[in-house]
């Protein structure tokens, strides 16, 4: 049997807090409140489809998307763990028109975006879900938002947990990428660290019944990746789980390629589906720390300074190799 060190995540955190003598630990008590959301949130999973807890609430979001009653749940649960302590000034949510200013303003240090359920739609059939978290420092309190709009590369961590057969939080911060896995004991446990994503992999998923909205250079390049290798007669396979969370897990650690691109089907979102804030920037830090890249087709997600809160970017997201693919099928040299 295959050792594991049973290393806790406050114990991990801990540990690389102490190579910071100037950290205070508030970082290490959001990430745990964090972590603590994610356990909540995924005991509320488990018998959902039990309880009556799927389906839909009355409510809709700023994107005129009806509210799954978990989506409305998730949200609460984050704002009452991240509202005391003054570790944070600002929380901001996909579910939510604008960001919480929470009443302590002014001392806490942090802002956090999060999108509370990722793969909503998944929720009535116990399919993959996700919450997906980007932490910055905050900026002087009469900035705009704060410093919430900045680039990608301001999140001093980012992450998500997954809820599947398994609960994991999955944690980007100094560099590096950790996995920590929800045990019986109700702890999140040291399953991977250091996590390096493959150079290139042999899986994509995209929703590619959105054919006709893309752009010339996306449509060739999923043709490229459908085209058999000669060498192997492989081509990639196609692995879509309406969850980003759940297919980006298989790409972190098995290689491959996830693409939300920009689309026509609605002009009020050329932008393709998915917000910066909330989705694109966090698991690109994370695609970074792992030797991965996030690619808009014209430039890094990391550097993709929001307009507002719910602004949108294409997302192209995985291993090195294919997402430099696509930048050049995208340059119109593929
Ligand atoms: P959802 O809206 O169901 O929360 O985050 C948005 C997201 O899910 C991703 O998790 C998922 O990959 C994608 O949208 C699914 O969108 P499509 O239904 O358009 O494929």
């Amino acid at each position: 049997m295959k050792h594991v060190d049973q290393v806790t995540l406050t114990e991990y955190l801990l540990e690389r807090q102490r190579a910071h003598p100037e950290a205070t630990g508030e970082l290490t008590e959001l990430l745990n409140r964090i972590a603590l959301c994610g356990k909540i949130i995924a005991r509320k999973l488990r018998r959902s489809t039990l309880t009556g807890d799927t389906g839909y609430a009355a409510t809709s979001n700023v994107y005129g998307e009806k509210q799954e009653k978990l989506d409305v749940f998730a949200n609460e649960v984050f704002l009452r763990h991240l509202r005391y302590g003054g570790i944070v000034s600002i929380a901001a949510s996909e579910e939510m028109d604008e960001p919480k200013m929470f009443e302590h303003d002014g001392t806490g240090h942090y802002t956090v975006s999060f999108d509370p359920i990722d793969g909503s739609s998944n929720l009535d059939v116990n399919g993959t879900l996700g919450t997906i978290f980007g932490i910055r420092r905050r900026k002087g309190a009469g900035e705009r938002d704060h410093g919430l709009l900045t680039s990608g590369r301001d999140q001093i961590a980012a992450g998500y947990l997954l809820y599947g057969p398994a609960t994991e939080i999955v944690i980007a911060a100094g560099g590096r990428v950790a996995i920590f896995t929800l045990d019986d004991a109700g702890e999140f446990f040291l399953s991977k660290d250091g996590v390096k994503m493959p150079v290139s992999g042999k899986a994509y998923a995209v929703n590619e019944g959105n054919q006709a909205f893309w752009k010339d250079g996306t449509r060739r390049y999923v043709e490229w990746l459908k085209t058999p290798d000669p060498k192997t007669r492989k081509a990639h396979a196609t692995r879509y789980s309406a969850s980003l969370v759940g297919d980006f897990h298989r790409i972190l650690q098995q290689g491959g390629v996830y693409l939300y691109p920009e689309d026509s089907s609605d002009p009020k979102r050329p932008d393709g589906k998915l917000r910066v804030l909330y989705e694109c920037h966090p698991l690109a830090l994370v695609a970074e720390f792992a030797g991965g890249r996030a690619s808009t087709g014209a430039g890094e997600v990391l550097d993709v300074v929001p307009g507002d809160n719910h602004a949108h970017c294409p997302l192209v997201i995985g291993s090195k190799d294919e997402v430099d693919r696509y930048d050049a099928f995208m340059a119109g040299k593929g």
